[in-house]
């Protein structure tokens, strides 16, 4: 979304997270990797200011405090929302997770969680409710402003379309009403660049 914004062109190539060779030159083990060039960037946020450094024109980040209140949506993202959703969603998509990253998959959840795979996703719905709980200052944000941006999307947007689009492509779960304000701004990003967030299908209930 980041690179949409931007208005530059990229190829994505997916990637299993057990392949670490393959994004060495970055110098983390973790997706997603950015390579322009010769230069290889890892972690979201730092993509993002690298792309704003590097590309000024349409801006992700208005000026220094636009980008320190979106330091916030990240850091809000990463360690509140990314666990209340991984307990909601983890008992629908471990199933679908490659077999050649299963074993490392329940590896790395007992390091994060000091639980198994199984054990964290067992209380999908009281998961659910706490994400719900959490978001209600977005659903409140996005009742008087169409984007965190403002009247456009910026960073701070595209930080949590990535959220919900990860749980929208692995589960069924509905994280708020179709009469929220949170739906019509995620339809809004979905539909946003010639709808390419919609080429990942949402999960269906066929599986
Ligand atoms: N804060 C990082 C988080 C990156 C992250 O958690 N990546 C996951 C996939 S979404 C990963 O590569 N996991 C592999 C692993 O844990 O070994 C970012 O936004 O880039």
């Amino acid at each position: 979304m980041a690179l949409a914004h931007k208005q530059l062109s990229f190829d994505s190539e997916p990637w299993h997270i057990t392949e670490k060779q393959r994004i060495a030159r970055s110098g983390g083990v973790m997706a997603p990797v950015l390579v322009d060039g010769e230069q290889w960037i890892r972690d979201s946020w730092d993509i993002a200011s690298y792309l704003d450094d590097t590309y000024p024109a349409h801006p992700l980040f208005a000026g220094p405090s636009g980008k320190a209140k979106s330091l916030f949506v990240n850091h809000w993202a990463d360690n509140t929302l990314h666990p209340l959703i991984f307990r909601t969603v983890i008992a629908e998509q471990f199933p679908l997770t490659a077999n050649c990253d299963k074993d490392y998959y329940q590896e790395r959840t007992l390091r994060k969680f000091g639980q198994s795979v199984e054990e964290v996703g067992a209380d999908p719905e009281t998961a659910r409710r706490a994400t719900m709980l959490a978001l209600s200052p977005l659903e409140a944000t996005l009742v008087e402003s169409s984007f965190l941006g403002g009247v456009t999307p910026d960073y701070s947007d595209y930080i949590l379309f990535g959220t919900f689009q990860w749980a929208r492509v692995v589960s069924l779960t509905a994280f708020w009403p179709p009469d929220s304000a949170l739906h019509r701004w995620f339809e809004d990003l979905l539909n946003a660049f010639d709808e390419m967030g919609r080429a990942q299908p949402p999960r269906s209930a066929l599986g």
